[in-house]
C-alpha cells in the first residue's frame, strides 16, 4: 500500500473510532455536546491518533491502541478550542471554519474544551483492552504531557512572551512543551501499547520530540507562507500578536533548513527498525511537506 492510502486509511479509523467514543450519552441533547462535536469533528488532520496508531503497529499490536489515540485526539481539540478563546490567541477561525466562541460562547466553549478534556479519560476507562498496568502508564504519560508539565506549561511560556523577545532557548522549550509534548505523548503511548520494550518507547519519544519541532518550524513557516484559504486559520496572527517564532529569530531560510534538519534526525532515529518502519518515515517527510 501507498503511503497515501494507507495514511488515508488510518484517519478513516481514528474518525470512526472517535465517533464510537463521542457516542450519544443519556443526556447527549444538552447543547454542551453540540460544542463539543462541533470542535473534534470539524476536519483536523488526525496527525496524533494516526502517530499513536502507526508506532502501536510498529512493535506488533494495533488493537488496543484506539481509545488512547483518540484521547490524545480529544486533548489535542480542546487546547484548540482554549488557545483560540479571546483571553487568549483570539482567534475567529481554525480549519477553515468559526472557532468554537464565535459559534456557542465563550463560557460553553470553555466548557466544550473541558468536556473533551474529562471524554479523553472517560474514553480510554471505559474502553481501554490493554492491561490495567499498560492502561495506567499510558494515562500517566497522557496526563503529565497535557499537563503543566506538558502542553500547559508550553503555553504558559507563550503567554508570558507576548510582546517581548525571547532566546532561542526559551521558543525551544516553549515548542517542546507546547506542541511537542502531545506528539511524544502520542508516539510512546502507541509503542507503550503496541508491546514495545522500554528502549523501544525512548526512540520514539526521540524521534516525535524532532518530529515534534519540525511540526512547529512547518507551522510558523506556513504562518508566514501561506493563505488563510489554505491554512483555513489566519496569516500572520504571529505577527500581528508580536510573537517570537522560529522565522522572526532566524529568518526564513535558515528555518526551511532547520525544518529539513529536524525531519531527517528523527528518520535517523528511525534506522534500527529498517522497512517496518517505512510508514513513520514517510509520515515524517508528509509533514515537512504540507501545505495546512
Ligand atoms: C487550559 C486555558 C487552557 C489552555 C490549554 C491552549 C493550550 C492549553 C495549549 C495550546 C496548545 C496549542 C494550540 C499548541 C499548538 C500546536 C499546534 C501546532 C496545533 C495545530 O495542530 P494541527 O495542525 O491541528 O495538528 P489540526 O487542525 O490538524 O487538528
Amino acid at each position: 500500500m501507498d503511503f497515501l492510502t494507507e495514511f488515508e486509511a488510518k484517519i478513516n479509523v481514528a474518525n470512526q473510532s472517535l465517533q464510537k467514543y463521542f457516542a450519544k450519552k443519556e443526556n447527549h441533547q444538552m447543547s454542551i455536546y453540540d460544542a463539543m462535536e462541533y470542535s473534534l469533528f470539524s476536519g483536523g488532520k488526525r496527525i496524533r491518533p494516526v502517530l499513536c496508531a502507526a508506532c502501536a503497529e510498529l512493535f506488533g499490536n494495533a488493537e488496543d491502541v484506539m481509545p488512547f489515540a483518540c484521547a490524545i485526539e480529544m486533548i489535542h481539540t480542546y487546547s484548540l478550542i482554549h488557545d483560540d478563546l479571546p483571553c487568549m490567541d483570539d482567534d475567529d477561525l481554525r480549519r477553515g471554519k468559526p472557532t468554537n466562541h464565535i459559534v456557542y460562547g465563550e463560557a460553553m466553549a470553555v466548557l466544550a474544551g473541558d468536556g473533551l478534556l474529562n471524554l479523553a479519560f472517560e474514553t480510554v476507562l471505559n474502553h481501554s483492552k490493554a492491561s490495567p498496568a499498560l492502561t495506567l502508564e499510558a494515562l500517566r504519560i497522557i496526563g503529565e504531557a497535557a499537563g503543566a508539565e506538558g502542553m500547559i506549561g508550553g503555553q504558559v511560556i507563550d503567554l508570558e512572551s507576548e510582546g517581548k523577545a525571547i532566546d532561542a532557548v526559551t521558543l525551544m522549550a516553549m515548542h517542546v512543551h507546547k506542541t511537542g509534548a502531545l506528539i511524544m505523548a502520542a508516539a510512546k503511548v502507541g509503542a507503550l501499547i503496541g508491546g514495545g520494550t522500554k528502549e523501544d518507547i525512548l526512540n520514539m519519544e526521540k524521534f516525535a520530540r524532532y518530529l515534534g519541532v519540525a511540526f512547529q518550524i512547518k507551522d510558523d513557516i506556513l504562518d508566514v507562507e501561506s493563505s488563510v484559504e489554505v491554512l483555513g486559520k489566519p496569516i500572520g496572527s504571529d505577527q500581528s500578536n508580536e510573537k517570537t517564532t522560529i522565522v522572526t529569530l532566524y529568518g526564513l531560510e535558515q528555518s526551511r533548513k532547520m525544518l529539513e534538519d529536524y525531519t531527517n534526525n528523527a528518520i535517523e532515529t528511525l534506522e534500527e527498525y529498517g522497512d517496518r518502519a517505512a510508514f513513520l518515515k514517510e509520515l515524517a517527510l508528509f509533514l515537512l511537506r504540507r501545505d495546512r
